[in-house]
């Protein structure tokens, strides 16, 4: 995990806040309440929506990744209420009404039942608290399928994450989305994420804050019947969205959310390695076709119709002769096959290590559409803009010239020094100075590596190069004052 927190990042977060509370800083107690709502997202864990078509899998890969089955699923449309999963203890949950109050949600077996006994669309959310660690330091938002039979649930998703329009929520409530598609993308999928980008900010219309899963890996080809490997099917088809699509996420990683569910969720038992182990002699095909010709001898109908529902097809298929060694060896084959360490890691890899910069990029988006609360909207919105230009709030707009440059040139010869500045900026100011010359040599040299990179500005015709060159004068100029202020 690269998740160490910079100092910059800390300073963006330092400075967006003080603009709410300053912003704020007129009104009566009761109507700053949504500026409040904002600086506290600015401190809380990470929001990541899981977000795709209906049955595209999305509830059982937040089990996986909660590592618990907590959130219903099922084989038709399941997921009617936005449901948030956050760190708290003890286990519970609420519902939090559209009328604005709240009320106790019994967990069933510790799971949200699939059935509520009020109307899903008189609730806004469900908030699960559970003492889950990976849930530490990321809030997971479960959501109702787009493009669903039943259009309440695609509004709801809509509504909470784009928002509705109105005043705290019109950015939606969401930092960033794991999207998922299943099979393949559709025009529809796009058009929302487009949605999203906007509604998450200018700054953010990039691939900075969605990463794409691509689930039900294990169904992919006809590699169960062939004994070809879906997997390497749906990393070709992976492979190709990311290529196709380099500014929409930052990476599309192949899944199999079910594999993952039982992998990570207690689910695989000596019981199961020994029935799946009992399957060994019966050909694969005939397998298939358990359901018309009677589970093979040894096992039982109801034991193999769990094994159906806990592995799929594939999982039944090859996971027999690992089965062998016992639960663990089953256990650890379903991690390492489902794809669910890759989706962690670019979790870790790629949002974490970005999230303050990521919520700082949300709160000032939620921050505009909240102007007209103020009594002077238009002074507080050229607050708001001089704010862009804010030294503190200069990595936003480094990590958006680094995700256009690496998406649209990908070769260009800024991208390893954009990076450097990006990533670790008190190196970049270190090897300035490691010629041995003293605190004010390394300030001329990056003043002067500041000045190159505007003639570099200035000699390029490719726009994403001329914005980058732009930054990168303007990160070592502040690199610079920063070495020159900093020893005196
Ligand atoms: N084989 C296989 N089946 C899966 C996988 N993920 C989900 N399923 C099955 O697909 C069905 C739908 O899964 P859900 O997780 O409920 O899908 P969802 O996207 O949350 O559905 P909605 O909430 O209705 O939009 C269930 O029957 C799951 O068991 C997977 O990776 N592989
Ligand atoms: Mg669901």
């Amino acid at each position: 995990m690269t998740g160490t927190e910079r100092a910059g990042d800390r300073r963006v977060v330092t400075a967006v806040d003080r603009l709410c509370t300053d912003l704020a800083q007129g009104l009566p107690a009761d109507a700053r309440a949504p500026f409040e709502a904002v600086r506290e997202t600015l401190h809380a864990p990470l929001r990541l929506a899981v977000v795709g078509r209906v049955k595209a899998g999305k509830s059982t890969l937040v089990n996986a990744l909660v590592g618990r089955r907590v959130a219903p699923t099922r084989a038709g449309e399941c997921t009617r209420v936005v449901t948030w999963y956050t760190y708290g203890s003890p286990d519970r949950a609420e519902l939090h009404m559209v009328d604005g109050s709240t009320r106790p949600l019994l967990l069933e077996d510790g799971a949200v039942p699939a059935d509520l006994d009020v109307p899903a669309s008189d609730v806004r959310r469900i908030v699960v608290h559970l003492q889950a660690g990976s849930l530490r330091d990321l809030t997971l938002i479960d959501t109702p399928g787009l493009a669903t039979l039943t259009a309440e649930n695609e509004a709801a998703t809509r509504r909470a994450l784009l928002g509705d329009g109105t005043s705290t929520a019109a950015a939606g409530d969401a930092d960033a989305l794991l999207f998922a598609i299943r099979e393949a993308e559709r025009q529809d999928d796009f058009d929302f994420l487009h949605d999203f980008h906007r509604a998450s900010g200018t700054l953010a219309a990039t691939a900075v804050n969605a990463l794409c899963v691509l689930t039900q890996a294990d169904l992919f080809g006809s590699g169960d019947l062939s004994g070809g490997d879906p997997f390497a099917v749906a990393r070709g088809v992976a492979d190709r969205i990311a290529l196709e699509h380099p500014t929409d996420f930052s990476a599309v990683v192949p899944v199999s959310g079910l594999l993952a569910q039982t992998a990570r969720t207690g689910a695989v038992t000596e019981t199961m390695a020994r029935h799946l182990t009992a399957l060994a002699d019966t050909d694969g095909v005939l397998l298939h076709l358990w359901r018309q010709t009677g589970p093979p001898d040894g096992v039982g109908e109801s034991e193999m119709a769990a094994l159906w529902d806990a592995l799929g097809p594939y999982g039944v298929v090859a996971g027999r002769e690992v089965a062998a060694g016992g639960a663990a060896s089953l256990r650890a084959w379903l991690s390492s096959t489902s794809g669910v360490d890759a989706v962690d890691a670019a979790v870790r890899e790629q949002l974490l290590p970005r999230a303050h910069l990521i919520k700082a990029i949300r709160a000032l988006s939620v921050l505009s559409t909240l102007l007209h609360l103020l009594p002077e909207p238009e002074e507080a919105r050229a607050r708001l803009e001089a704010a862009h230009l804010d030294p503190d709030l200069h990595p936003l707009r480094e990590l958006r010239a680094l995700r256009l440059l690496a998406a649209h040139a990908p070769d260009s010869s800024l991208l390893p020094r954009l990076e450097a500045v990006v990533d670790a900026p008190e190196a970049v100011a270190r090897e300035a100075g490691a010629a041995g010359g003293t605190d004010a040599d390394a300030a001329t040299m990056l003043r002067r590596a500041s000045a190159y990179a505007v003639g570099e500005a200035a000699r390029t015709v490719v726009p994403t190069e001329v914005e980058a060159a732009r930054v990168l004068a303007r990160s070592y100029q502040l690199l610079a004052r920063h070495v020159a202020g900093s020893r005196r």
